[in-house]
């Protein structure tokens, strides 16, 4: 018998969704960060066994007021994905529920979906006894979770109970994917995305939401690639902020995210970034069909 499935992450930003993706894949598909609102886009990760595939999609953190246009788009692609999958996982962070916690868990009992809820970074306190309750005032609510558990995406320590479950929900299908085909996204995305990760994590607190990258040229040649990319800002004013003094900042995120570049291509990168100021971008439906971001 032949297993194929599509299996949703979900949460608010921040909880440990595409922590926990990369940990499932053992190796990093999806970008992460400290700050919340890190992935924009729905990323698919594939996991296949002799008979069965699971196909992991990863989204962006629910935000419960979004601001702009993107971030409106950025909720919906969560709502697309429970509207999809065969099986849900969501994920919280054991520390504390909040209302966009609440507003996912109403949308998982609503899509009818069957799912499992992480109570993710255990590691962060200091005696699981701390979590009895939080899930005891669980048990009092009416959601879809079959199971809550304690969990670390950080370390991955039993993932197996989540692989199982997942497993378990795959419905009898044909294989969507290739055997050996890791994600649906192609390698120029992928670098866009590390390039941006790169810019989350050297940029402070602000910046980095007003920020995309564009590739503007992906030439695979035998011994080296040649990538050109721009990152957009919103104002004038934090061009020379992402650039930073003679150039300094700008060179630290390129030579950071080449290395990761070239160690996902198995090949030399030569990366190029501009910086381009993309007034309203975030709000402009056409700059974001430029970087995939459709209704
Ligand atoms: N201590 C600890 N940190 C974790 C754990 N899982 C994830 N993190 C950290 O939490 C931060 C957010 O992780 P992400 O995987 O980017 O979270 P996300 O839910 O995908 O966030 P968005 O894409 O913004 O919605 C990162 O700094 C991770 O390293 C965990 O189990 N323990
Ligand atoms: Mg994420």
């Amino acid at each position: 018998m032949i297993k194929c499935g599509l299996i949703g992450i979900v949460g608010r930003p921040n909880v440990g969704k595409s922590t926990l993706l990369n940990q499932i894949l053992d190796q990093k598909i999806s970008i992460t960060s400290r700050k919340p609102q890190t992935t924009r886009y729905q990323i698919l990760g594939i996991r296949s066994e002799d008979a069965e595939q699971m196909i992991f999609v990863d989204t962006p953190g629910w935000q419960h007021a979004p601001k702009n246009r993107m971030n409106r788009l950025m909720n919906r692609q969560v709502k697309q994905a429970l509207s999809e999958v065969d099986f849900i996982i969501m994920i919280a962070d054991c520390r504390g529920w909040v209302k966009e916690d609440e507003e996912v868990a109403k949308m998982v009992l609503a899509s009818g979906v069957p799912a499992m809820m992480l109570l993710n970074k255990q590691d962060l306190i200091k005696d699981k006894k701390e979590l009895l309750p939080l899930i005891a005032s669980f048990t009092q609510k009416d959601y879809a979770f079959s199971e809550f558990v304690p969990f670390c995406a950080r370390t991955g320590k039993n993932i197996s109970v989540v692989l199982d479950q997942a497993c378990r929900h795959l419905p009898e299908r044909p294989f969507m994917f290739p055997k050996d085909q890791v994600t649906d996204r192609p390698e120029r995305f992928l670098a866009a995305e590390i390039i941006r990760e790169k810019i989350m994590h050297f940029l402070g607190d602000e910046i980095p939401y007003t920020t995309s990258v564009v590739i503007d040229d992906f030439e695979e040649l035998e011994d080296i690639t040649n990538i050109l990319a721009t990152v957009w800002v919103e104002r004038e004013s934090q061009k020379p902020i992402v650039i930073g003094k003679k150039g300094s900042l700008l060179k630290r995120i390129a030579s950071d995210a080449r290395v990761d570049i070239e160690k996902m291509l198995q090949n030399k990168v030569f990366l190029k970034i501009w910086v381009k100021t993309k007034k309203g971008w975030l709000d402009n439906s056409d700059a974001l069909k430029t970087i995939g971001m459709t209704d």
